[in-house]
């Protein structure tokens, strides 16, 4: 079971980034970035917000687009590891060259070059959602949802929103979401994880996307869930890191089962995976441990992912024939 080919939808690229990547980074440039790991060499953070300073303090390190070329390459053998075939990625023009279309181009062609490496020698596939970060407030989105739009192809297929849900309001974004709309870009948006069902139709009415970045607080409304599900509103549900964050106690506390029961469209991610401690291949097994999903369910899960990836036909047809769909 645990061999079956997967399809990541929710991955942060610079999330991802291994530790000892990050420290490697920071030891060639000569900055001291000891605060944000703890004595085993983990990232350190407690709670939400100082996982959010945490990571943004990980990626002043990240500075070229030979670097995010690497980093790149480092995260695809690792999720190919787990296998995974296909993933889609977060990625962020504020970490790329500060929202400069010019310069956002050239980290994205070193992005697009090694993933196409990867694809050719670990048989996995990667697609780029631009991503817009909360707190960085409106007009940020609006010069990231710019650079989106002029980037929009068959590499970069998607436009989203992560950061923290407590600032802000979605309602304030709805103008770059138009924009990556109107660029062909397909839509999702991180929304009931810190925020309750509220977030989640906000999300839908505001932003018009088509999956929700966890959307598992969705399960306190039962009147929400029925609208996915009749929707067919594609969840990234992302256990692991919905525990480590503390939204939950723990994976037997996790909605993701009742909201497949319902009938809602669930896919399982890793969202950050050494933030989290947890790869693919371990919210496989802890899923198998916690709900007993066999393979039947897992294949249907990433049949799922696979109709919902913000790629072309052809290569959605490739992945389902790859997961025996
Ligand atoms: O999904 C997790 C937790 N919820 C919200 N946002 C994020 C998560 N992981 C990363 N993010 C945000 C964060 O603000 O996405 C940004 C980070 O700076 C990167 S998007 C390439
Ligand atoms: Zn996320």
């Amino acid at each position: 079971m645990n061999e079956l080919p997967k399809v990541e939808l929710h991955l942060h690229l610079e999330g991802a980034a291994p530790p000892a990547f990050i420290r490697g980074l920071a030891r060639e440039q000569g900055v001291d970035l000891s605060g944000i790991f703890d004595a085993q060499g983990n990232y350190a953070y407690r709670g939400f917000v100082d996982f959010l300073r945490v990571y943004e303090a990980a990626c002043t390190v990240l500075r070229t687009p030979r670097d995010f070329g690497r980093l790149t390459r480092a995260v695809l053998e690792q999720s190919a590891e787990n296998g995974v075939i296909h993933t889609e990625a977060f990625v962020s023009p504020d970490f790329c060259g500060g929202r400069d279309l010019g310069a956002w181009r050239e980290y994205l062609a070193a992005i697009r070059e090694a993933a196409e490496e990867a694809e050719r020698e670990l048989g996995i596939g990667l697609r780029v959602i631009v991503t817009c970060i909360r707190h960085f407030g409106p007009d940020a989105a609006r010069q990231t949802a710019r650079c989106a739009a002029e980037t929009a192809g068959d590499f970069v297929t998607g436009f989203g929103i992560g950061g923290d849900e407590g600032q802000g309001s979605k309602a304030d974004f709805a103008w770059s979401f138009d924009m990556a709309r109107e660029a062909g870009l397909r839509l999702t948006a991180h929304a009931g994880e810190w925020g309750g069902p509220d977030s989640v139709r906000d999300a839908l009415d505001h932003l018009r996307v088509e999956r929700i970045g966890h959307g598992v607080r969705a399960i306190e409304d039962p009147a929400l869930v029925d609208r996915l599900a009749e929707d067919g509103i594609v969840l990234e549900v992302c256990p692991g890191s919905n525990v480590a964050l503390g939204v939950y106690p723990s994976m037997r506390d996790h909605p993701i089962e009742r909201l497949r029961k319902a009938g809602v469209k669930v896919t399982v991610s890793t969202d950050d995976p050494p933030f989290f401690h947890t790869t693919m291949r371990q919210e496989y097994d802890a899923l198998h441990r916690t709900f007993d999903w066999d393979e039947g369910v897992f294949r249907d899960i990433a049949a799922t992912s696979a109709r919902a990836a913000f790629c072309d036909a052809a290569t959605r047809d490739t992945l389902l024939e790859r997961i025996g769909a």
